[in-house]
């Protein structure tokens, strides 16, 4: 280097991005933020998993596919931590409790054979995740037995490790896992931002209400935004990432 080289400079920061939310703006930093996928499993959104057996419709949540898809490709381009969860049970059933395998009327019970291998069951083919969000390597997958992604697994770890402090949440179903996930993360102190077309109810009274229980009382667990303003506050990422590679 010689003297006349200018001097080397850390790469710009990147500056803090904002999102149109509701109850308000919501402001994150993508360098301490992770796009969470709650249980897009096929046993919740295909014929004969879990979500059928307990006598819902199925195709309810499928509206959440392809904007998630979007959102997952954004925030891969991005480079944004991605984090994926499924719900599901150990093949010997020593982590469910009966209270969970004798609730509901459902047709089948976790564990019982089902068309898509055993309801429920942690490396069935119906407890994975759907295709068209298929994790790919880097992405970590947490395998819960409860609803929310915190309780009895390392998601806890696995956000302070790489530094998270704001989670992106997306997945199934809104009023279950999507809410007890943002509940314990928001007693947590992570500032939780819930993608309104990304996550899913099999009711359409839940689903609306659901989302105005987050962002209601001045945003009491986090804030609420569709995919589409994400996106936005995202495209100086992710399109600068395309238009590199
Ligand atoms: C349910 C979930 N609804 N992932 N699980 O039982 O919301």
């Amino acid at each position: 280097m010689s003297e006349f080289d200018p001097i080397p400079t850390d790469p710009a920061p990147i500056e803090p991005l904002t999102v149109g939310a509701r109850p308000y703006d919501f402001t994150f930093d993508p360098a301490s933020t992770a796009l969470v996928l709650i249980d897009m499993q096929r046993d919740f959104l295909e014929p004969g998993g879990f979500g059928e057996s307990l006598g819902n419709d199925v195709t309810q949540l499928r509206g959440t596919i392809e904007p998630l898809r979007a959102v997952l490709a954004a925030a891969r381009a991005a480079g944004l931590t991605v984090i994926h969860t499924r719900e599901g049970h150990l093949p010997d059933l020593s982590d469910l409790p009966p209270a969970k395998l004798h609730r509901g009327n459902a047709t089948l019970k976790i564990g019982d054979p089902g068309p898509k291998g055993r309801i429920l069951i942690r490396g069935e083919y119906g407890q994975d995740i759907i295709d068209e969000l298929a994790p790919v390597e880097g992405e970590t997958v947490i395998d819960k037995p409860g609803k929310g992604a915190f309780y009895a697994t390392a998601f806890g770890d696995v956000l302070a490790e790489k530094g998270i402090t704001s989670l992106i949440v997306t997945g199934v179903t809104t009023e279950v896992c999507v809410h007890t996930t943002v509940r314990e993360a928001n007693d947590r102190g992570y500032e939780c931002l819930v993608l309104s077309d990304c996550v899913g109810s099999y009711f359409p009274d839940f689903q609306r209400v659901a989302l105005e229980m987050v962002a209601a009382q001045g945003g009491i667990f986090g804030w609420v935004a569709p995919s589409t303003e994400f996106l936005t506050a995202l495209a100086p990422l992710s399109t600068a990432a395309a238009t590199a590679s």
